[in-house]
């Protein structure tokens, strides 16, 4: 495919593309997917517009992400904090799951992707929930791409309630507070199964983590963009994932 690219590039220019390297590609790769409002508002639509216009980035990283290799793909598609956005906009984002399941579940399945989603479900709208949770028991036996929805997240709760969890087994007497591990606190966190992110990706100029993955970005690379999420195409991918390759050689010499 890029062989492809290239050469329909040809002698348009002469200084080519890098080239992704195919054996180096990041396992999990995490992306706040910001400026969508900023993006509606740039062409004078509404916030909306631009949270739909979103989900069509959603699919697309989504596709690429599955034809590089890439395992696991997390998206900060809604945060704890983001309820106390306008009621009707939290409303319209609450109808999003199930609009982007009804589209483009089948070529998920298709492309045996397996849906995820890691967050709170107690707050959700019921018809939220139900389409996400459909959308996982579906795909629950796949074993390629894994597609996980951070939805109604933030990662200081998740870790209140991973301390919580080991408070409970230090009164029960099941473990001495001497032995706490980095491992008792991550089998507790939402993410439990899930190798660190590689690489983080945030999109709209903003150079913050915004209460995402704090526990497990530690050791992350970071790559960020002033491209707003709806503007997000597989070439931006692409640069992000080859600046993290060019970062890996860097480190590799030392
Ligand atoms: C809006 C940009 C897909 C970020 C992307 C409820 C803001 C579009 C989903 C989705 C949102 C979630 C779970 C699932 C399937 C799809 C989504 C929300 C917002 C928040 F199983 N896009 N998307 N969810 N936006």
């Amino acid at each position: 495919m890029f062989q492809r690219l290239r050469a329909r590039m040809g002698k348009t220019s002469d200084k080519q593309p890098e080239a992704l390297d195919r054996d180096n590609i990041p396992e999990h790769i995490a992306i706040i997917m910001d400026g969508n409002g900023r993006w509606a508002k740039s062409r004078g639509l509404p916030r909306v517009a631009g949270h739909h216009s979103g989900m069509k980035a959603v699919k697309r990283i989504t596709m690429a992400a599955d034809r590089l290799g890439v395992k696991y793909l997390t998206l900060y598609a809604f945060s704890t904090e983001n309820w106390k956005r306008p009621k009707a906009e939290v409303e319209f984002l609450m109808k999003l799951p199930q609009e982007f399941l009804a589209i483009e579940l089948q070529e998920l399945i298709d492309n045996n992707v397996q849906v995820r989603m890691m967050g709170y479900k107690q707050d959700l709208p019921e018809h939220t929930l139900s389409a996400v949770e459909e959308a996982v028991r579906q795909t629950e036996d796949n074993t390629g791409l894994v597609l996980n929805f951070a939805l109604n997240y933030g990662s200081r709760k998740e870790m209140i309630e991973a301390v919580r969890l080991i408070g409970e087994d230090i009164r029960s007497g099941r473990l001495a507070p001497a032995d706490i591990q980095e491992s008792h606190l991550e089998k507790s966190l939402l993410s439990s199964g899930l190798p660190d992110p590689d690489l983080l990706i945030r999109t709209s100029g903003e150079l913050r983590l915004s209460n995402f993955m704090l526990w497990q970005l530690a050791y992350s690379e970071m790559w960020f963009t002033d491209v707003y999420w709806p503007e997000f195409s597989e070439e931006h991918f692409y640069e992000a994932i080859r600046e993290y390759q060019r970062r890996a050689r860097r480190y590799g010499g030392l």
